[in-house]
């Protein structure tokens, strides 16, 4: 039998962006899992047509006749109506007794809001490793099957590696976030599911997918992939996209032992929650110790008052405490905002602007709040009326270009991003500026690129961090 995944990239500009940047080459972790999880169940005649590789739609028409797949497997968030549409219609019309099943982010929290409801014959809710195996013997042997289901939850210590090589990885770790700080090639990793908390702009999307409890990979089982991957690779760098790494003191404890006994020795990014690093600190110095070297922050806000209407689980001064010990312990660190919040005030931003410039991140990042389908503050948006969200398209792009909320003084957060993303070049023209060639570089990745690199490099310069150490000097910037 054979199977063709579907990779829809990442909105109707994702046509030959594969090789720009790691952003437009991330692979998805949870379609490679699905993928192995298959193969090792000896369904080995698997492909991926991954838009971001093709031209254009014709390119990819003639691509899945090509194939001749017997099922077209897709994978589809909420900002991927569009693609996913025109993915079932070609499926479909190059080959009517084709099946399609979707799987990801949307179907599990919408099953009811599919593109073209009548072009699909499975919809898999939750993990997808077991249940698309299952369905795929169903589907060989003629056995009929609901058309929604959920699928169990695995033993991550069961499952076997990802199959990274779905997509062309050659490329991918080519392509390091953070170049400049970090070295190719980078592999990037994901340790665990789920999340123990219930930030109401993103949740209850991991409970809803994942469960309650947080599950993760023993620290052999991660130390076992790392090692194969550094065979394979050489890897230079290592970037954790677990939401929260230190969530879990201990487990990060054990890895750092683990990961420095390898000899491995590669630099490692992680993201953390402010309020989790702040209860870790031990942790924090064990991974500094063995080659951590830039920690990333979803800080949100200065203001109490948003932090706690996001429901972030979070204090101010966990924010600011955050970054004192990451100085503490010489890491890089970047500092993420979000604006455009429903009841958000001037006085809120001014705490934001302020926090930026207490802490003096070496990167930082602003987004504008979005309300993604299933989400609690989506609803919260929808019951006042207040979403701006016209389409599946308005969910691609988290910049202030399109206005997402009713009554947010869009301006006012504007030039609140300006000032934080200005502050290492003097102020808000300065950000404005960086704003606008960020935006405007959009349709060029290669030149977004280089910028990133230009900017990543300066701010990982010896001269510059000490400067900054002595405070000599602001900082802010973009993250790529
Ligand atoms: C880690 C993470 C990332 C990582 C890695 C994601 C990846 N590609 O693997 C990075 C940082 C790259 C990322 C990026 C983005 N992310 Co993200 N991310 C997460 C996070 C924190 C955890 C996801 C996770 O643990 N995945 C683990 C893997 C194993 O699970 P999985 O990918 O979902 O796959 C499983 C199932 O979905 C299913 N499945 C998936 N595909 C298919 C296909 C088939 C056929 C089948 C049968 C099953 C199946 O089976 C898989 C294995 O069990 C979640 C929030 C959360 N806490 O859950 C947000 C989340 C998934 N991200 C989200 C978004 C919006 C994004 C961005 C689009 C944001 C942006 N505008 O930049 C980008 C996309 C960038 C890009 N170019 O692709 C949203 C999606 C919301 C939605 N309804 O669509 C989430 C839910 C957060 C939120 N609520 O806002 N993300
Ligand atoms: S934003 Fe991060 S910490 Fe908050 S619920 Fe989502 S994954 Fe968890």
């Amino acid at each position: 039998m054979k199977i063709t995944f579907i990779d829809p990239g990442f909105g109707p500009e994702s046509f030959n962006t594969y090789w720009d940047s790691h952003w437009s080459s991330v692979l998805n972790h949870g379609l490679c899992s699905v993928s192995a999880y298959a193969k090792e169940k000896g369904y080995r005649d698997i492909d991926l047509l991954d838009i971001r590789h093709l031209k254009d739609w014709d390119d990819f028409d003639s691509r899945i006749r090509i194939a001749r797949p017997d099922v077209v497997a897709i994978t589809m968030r909420s900002c991927d109506h569009p693609n996913v549409e025109h993915i079932l219609e070609s499926a479909k019309a190059a080959n009517p007794a084709v099946k399609t099943v979707i799987g990801g982010p949307h179907p599990t929290v919408a099953p009811d809001d599919m593109p073209r409801p009548d072009l699909v014959d499975y919809i898999i809710q939750g993990e997808g490793e077991i249940a698309f195996a299952e369905l795929l013997g169903d589907i060989e042997a003629g056995r009929s099957r609901e058309r929604v289901f959920r699928g169990a939850s695995p033993d991550l210590n069961e499952l076997p590696f990802e199959d990274r090589e779905l997509y062309d990885y050659a490329q991918t770790v080519k392509l390091p976030n953070y170049p400049g700080v970090f070295k190719s090639p980078m592999v990037t990793m994901l340790t665990c599911r789920g999340c123990a908390f219930r930030c109401n702009f993103c949740a209850p999307h991991a409970e809803v997918m994942f469960g309650k409890r947080m599950r993760y990979k023993s620290v052999e089982h991660v130390i076992e992939e790392l090692k194969l991957l550094h065979r394979r690779w050489g890897f230079r760098s290592l970037k954790f996209y677990n939401s929260d790494f230190l969530a879990n003191p201990n487990w990060a404890l054990r890895f750092a032992e683990a990961y420095g006994s390898t000899g491995i020795g590669a630099p490692i990014m992680i993201q953390t929650r402010a309020a989790s690093l702040c209860r870790a600190e031990e942790a924090l110095a064990a991974m500094k110790e063995v080659g951590l070297k830039l920690v990333l922050m979803g800080w949100e806000s200065g203001s109490q008052k948003i932090l706690d209407f996001l429901n972030k689980g979070c204090q101010v001064e966990h924010n600011y405490r955050s970054a004192e010990l990451c100085r503490k312990h010489g890491l890089l660190f970047s500092g993420s905002f979000m604006f455009g919040i429903p009841t958000e005030t001037p006085e809120d931003i001014a705490a934001s602007v302020e926090l930026a410039r207490r802490t003096r991140p070496h990167f930082a990042s602003v987004a504008f709040f979005t309300p993604l389908p299933g989400t609690h503050l989506a609803t919260y948006c929808e019951e006042r009326n207040l979403s701006l969200v016209s389409g599946p398209n308005d969910l691609l792009s988290f910049s202030p270009e399109k206005a997402k909320v009713k009554g947010v003084d869009y301006n006012i957060a504007r030039r609140g991003a300006e000032e934080i993303l200005g502050m290492k070049f003097g102020g808000r023209k300065a950000g404005r500026l960086v704003r606008a060639v960020y935006v405007s570089t959009k349709g060029n990745l290669k030149l977004r690129h280089f910028l990133v690199y230009s900017y990543s490099r300066m701010v990982s310069c010896r001269p510059y961090r000490w400067l900054l150490k002595r405070g000599a000097m602001k900082s802010g910037g973009q993250e790529e």
